[in-house]
């Protein structure tokens, strides 16, 4: 998955491009499902778990790191677009 392209789109297209429909809906399950809440935001908490289950080892330190990496718009929790854009750099 490249993102030679991003420099090129609109802001708020960011991600979603470079994943096909089937993608993106499986994503979207990945999303929901640790959106343990339903807000439509992955909170830390959230993303500890989701980190955690993708590795172990994860430390709440990496965790720190990992959302601060993850946060764009700097609003303390990752964003479905966020989401989307680190899964296809991952
Ligand atoms: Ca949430
Ligand atoms: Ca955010």
């Amino acid at each position: 998955m490249r993102f030679d392209e991003a420099d090129v789109v609109p802001e708020w297209y960011t991600g979603a491009m470079a994943f096909s429909d089937d993608e993106l809906e499986e994503l979207k399950e990945i999303f929901d499902h640790y959106d343990s809440d339903g807000n439509g935001v992955i909170d830390r908490e959230e993303l500890r778990r989701l980190l955690v289950a993708l590795d172990p080892e994860f430390t709440e330190e990496d965790v720190q790191l990992g959302l601060q990496a993850l946060d764009g718009n700097e609003n303390g929790v990752i964003d479905w677009d966020e989401f989307i854009e680190w899964w296809g750099k991952r």
